[in-house]
């Protein structure tokens, strides 16, 4: 496998980081995960708009320009062999000094792995999902803004931990005010009365690329989709949920904290909008 370092493409083995990086120190950096398929980059453009913005928010400067960047992913898909895959690019604030002043690392560092992601068990994309609420709330925005993809992923890691020991692969996350955020790593969606209602940034929830696309095959089926405020409650009594995220894609949740959602089946909207997802994927795309 070879990996994107800093301008280079290096052998997996070679693609090393210092000690020193701040990344590695401190979590501090940024990342984008993005999905390959058929050979196209799925809304590439998106994904690099966001690590901007990510980087915007940090103060770190990203050593290459954004041209540079796309090719830097698209190559890195070409010279693994890749079609269809997972694509993880990070920027880190780069070595420097034992203490966390950023502005004593001079140099950032940019890496990209193309690889393969299973993030569930393919039976789940069927059955669907049994996951609990964690007691980790997600960070307000006053301590972090979670509109950062940043490397510091403990909050969620913690919460990760807490629905794998309730038995459950993934966690349903409140924000402060006791309001649903999302999960670990995927955006949440609820089905009730033929709407899709998913929370807002401002609840907490990660402006995802997925849960973007799924506005717009929504929008394509003509179910009306609204962000909105939720409580478990609201979870509990809909109809249908499903959880988006470039790893997960869409997968249908059929239980929560012991409470079948609907029938306890994926349910016909879901269906729909996994579809015209799945349908959407293999024609957009940046052509690498
Ligand atoms: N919320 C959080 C906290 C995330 O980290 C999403 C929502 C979904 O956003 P996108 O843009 O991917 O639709 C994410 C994305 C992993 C993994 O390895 C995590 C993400 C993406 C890819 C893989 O668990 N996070």
């Amino acid at each position: 496998m070879k990996i994107y370092l800093d301008g280079q493409f290096v052998d997996a083995a070679d693609a090393k980081i210092s000690v020193f990086d701040h990344g590695l120190l401190y979590g501090d950096g940024i990342f984008e995960g993005i999905r390959l398929y058929g050979g196209n980059v799925f809304r590439l453009d998106e994904h690099l708009d966001r690590l901007w913005c990510s980087a915007k928010a940090i103060l770190l400067t990203i050593p290459i320009s954004r041209r540079e960047m796309a090719g830097a992913v698209c190559e890195s898909c070409r010279r693994n062999g890749l079609r269809d895959g997972y694509i993880r690019l990070v920027v880190t604030r780069g070595a420097g000094d034992l203490g966390i002043a950023p502005w004593l690392c001079p140099k950032p560092s940019v890496f990209i792995i193309a690889d393969r992601i299973a993030l569930y068990p393919p039976e789940y994309y069927t059955t669907g999902l049994s996951i609990v609420t964690v007691p980790t709330r997600r960070l307000g925005a006053a301590a972090l803004t979670p509109m950062v993809k940043s490397l510091n992923y403990l909050n969620n890691i913690l919460a990760k931990i807490e629905a794998r020991q309730a038995g459950a692969l993934e966690a349903v996350m409140l924000n402060d005010a006791g309001f649903v955020a999302e999960c670990t790593g995927d955006n949440i969606f609820i089905v009730c009365h033929g709407r899709l209602l998913t929370p807002s940034a401002q609840q907490g929830a990660l402006k995802g690329i997925t849960r973007e696309a799924i506005f717009s095959v929504a929008q394509a089926l003509s179910v009306p989709v609204e962000e909105h405020e939720l409580t478990r409650y609201d979870l509990w009594n809909a109809d249908e949920c499903f959880l988006t995220g470039t790893g997960a894609e869409v997968i249908p949740v059929v239980k929560l904290d012991g409470r079948e959602i609907g029938d306890g089946k994926p349910g016909p909207v879901t269906g729909r909008v996994l579809a015209g997802f799945r349908a959407r994927v293999l024609v957009e795309g940046t052509r690498i």
